[in-house]
C-alpha cells in the first residue's frame, strides 16, 4: 500500500491517492468528514478554520460506497483559495497582489529559509504554501479511510492530547480505546482530565495575548493489532520504526517514543519488561510498558505511540530574522497562525498511525478482496491463540 498527497495551502485543493487497499471495503464518507471537522477544531485554533469547512470528495476508486481495488483518489477543497486565486495562479504571474504577498523574511523554525536555499526560490511563499500544516487535512482524509479498514478487521485507533506545554492534561494511561474516545470527545481539547480543561483554556488565552504559541505531547493507542506484524529480521522491517518515521513526518513533530519511551530509561529492567501470561484466549502480557512492541513486531498488546509537538513557529510576536534580499535584520513574517494546534495534531497523528498500521496489514496478508482478507486475519488470529 502506498499513498501520496499534493496541493498547496492556498491552492485550489488538496489531493490524496492511496493504492493497495483491497476491493469491497465499505467507506463511510460521513466518518471521514467527522475526522476532518475534528482536525479543524480544538481550542486555540486560528482564523483559517473559520473560512474552511473541510469535506472530502471521492474522485476515483470507489463505486456505490465500496472500494474497487483501484487507486482511491480523494480531494479536499480549499475554500480560502477564492481569496488567493491570483496569488496562487498556476500559469500567470501578472498580479500586483502576488508581488505584495511575497515572503522575504523567513520565520525561525519554519521551512522558509532552508526551503528557499535548497530549491532556489526567491519568494519564500513557494516554500510556505507546501510546508504549511494545511496539507495534514488530506492525510487525515486518507488515514480515516484506513481507520475504517482497520475497524472492520477489529483494530481501533485513537489519538488524544496528553500534555499542553508543561500542563499534564491526561494523567491516567488508559488502554481501552472506546473509553478514551468517550472521555476525550467530551471536551474541546481531546484530553482525559475533564477538570483540567479550564486551566488549559486559560493557558492558551494567556499565550495568545502574548503573541506566542504552545506545543505538547500527543498519544495514540491502537487496540486489536494481532501479534507478529512487522519483523525483527532486518532493521527496515520493524513496524515500530515505520510508525516513528510516519509520526516524525507530521509537521512540528520533534520526538517520538513507544510505550513508556524515555521514562523507561529511569527504571531497572524488572520494572520495564512486560511479564508473559498465558490465558484462555492465548498469550498476553501483564503490563504494556513496551507499547505493544517486542523485536519490532506487535505483541498483541495495545500499541502506544507518543509524539512531541514543538510550538507552532509562526508567531504574532515575531522573532528576529534577516531579509533574504537586503540581508538586513528584520522581524519574521507574520502569516496567520494558531496559538496551539495540539488537538488537531492528535487527529493527524491518529490518521498517520492508521495509514501505517493498514500498510502493515496489507503487506502481511496481501489480499485483493476485503472478504478474503477478513477470513485470512480471522484464521491467523486463531492460529496465534492455539500457539
Ligand atoms: C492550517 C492552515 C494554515 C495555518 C496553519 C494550519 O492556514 P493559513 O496560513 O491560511 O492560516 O492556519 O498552519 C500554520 C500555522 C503553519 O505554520 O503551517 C491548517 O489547516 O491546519
Amino acid at each position: 500500500m502506498i499513498y501520496l498527497t499534493a496541493g498547496e495551502s492556498h491552492g485550489p485543493q488538496l489531493t490524496g491517492i492511496i493504492e493497495g487497499l483491497p476491493a469491497g471495503l465499505h467507506i463511510d464518507v460521513g466518518a471521514i468528514n467527522d475526522n476532518l471537522a475534528k482536525r479543524q477544531g480544538g481550542y486555540g485554533r486560528g482564523n483559517r478554520q473559520q473560512i474552511e469547512h473541510d469535506t472530502v470528495q471521492v474522485v476515483g476508486g470507489m463505486r456505490h460506497g465500496y472500494t474497487l481495488g483501484s487507486p482511491l483518489a480523494l480531494v479536499v477543497k480549499n475554500r480560502d483559495h477564492a481569496h488567493w486565486s491570483e496569488v496562487m495562479d498556476p500559469l500567470e504571474n501578472d498580479s500586483e497582489n502576488a508581488q505584495l504577498r511575497q515572503l522575504k523574511h523567513p520565520r525561525p523554525g519554519h521551512a522558509d529559509l532552508v526551503g528557499g536555499m535548497k530549491y532556489g526560490h526567491r519568494d519564500l511563499r513557494n516554500v510556505l504554501e507546501r510546508s504549511s500544516a494545511r496539507e495534514t487535512a488530506i492525510r487525515v482524509a486518507l488515514g480515516s479511510v484506513c481507520q475504517q479498514f482497520l475497524e472492520q478487521l477489529g483494530i481501533k485507533v485513537v489519538g488524544y492530547v496528553k500534555q499542553l506545554g508543561p500542563l499534564v492534561l491526561s494523567s491516567e494511561d488508559l488502554l481501552d480505546v472506546d473509553r478514551i474516545r468517550r472521555e476525550v470527545e467530551a471536551n474541546d481539547m481531546r484530553v482525559l482530565d475533564q477538570d483540567k480543561v479550564d486551566e488549559a483554556h486559560a493557558q492558551i488565552l494567556k499565550t495568545k495575548k502574548e503573541g506566542d504559541t504552545l506545543g505538547g505531547i500527543v498519544r495514540i493507542v491502537a487496540e486489536g493489532m494481532p501479534a507478529g506484524l512487522g519483523s525483527y529480521i532486518s532493521w527496515d522491517t520493524k513496524l515500530d520504526a515505520k510508525l516513528a518515521f510516519a509520526v516524525m513526518g507530521v509537521n512540528a513533530i520533534k520526538g517520538v517514543s513507544i510505550g513508556d519511551g524515555f521514562e523507561a530509561t529511569t527504571r531497572p529492567g524488572s520494572m520495564v519488561m512486560d511479564e508473559i501470561l498465558h490465558e484462555d484466549a492465548g498469550w498476553t502480557r501483564r503490563t504494556d510498558h513496551l507499547g505493544g512492541f517486542e523485536g519490532g513486531m506487535t505483541n498483541g498488546m495495545p500499541v502506544i505511540v507518543n509524539a512531541a509537538m514543538k510550538p507552532i513557529p509562526t508567531l504574532y510576536k515575531p522573532l528576529e530574522t534577516a531579509d533574504i534580499e537586503t540581508k538586513e535584520r528584520s522581524k519574521a513574517s507574520v502569516e496567520r497562525s494558531d496559538t496551539t494546534a495540539l488537538t488537531a495534531c492528535s487527529i493527524v497523528l491518529q490518521s498517520v498511525v492508521c495509514l501505517e498500521l493498514a500498510k502493515a496489514v496489507c503487506d502481511e496478508f496481501q489480499s485483493s478482496s476485503m472478504e478474503r482478507l477478513k477470513k485470512q486475519i480471522a484464521e491467523y488470529r486463531e492460529e496465534l491463540a492455539r500457539y
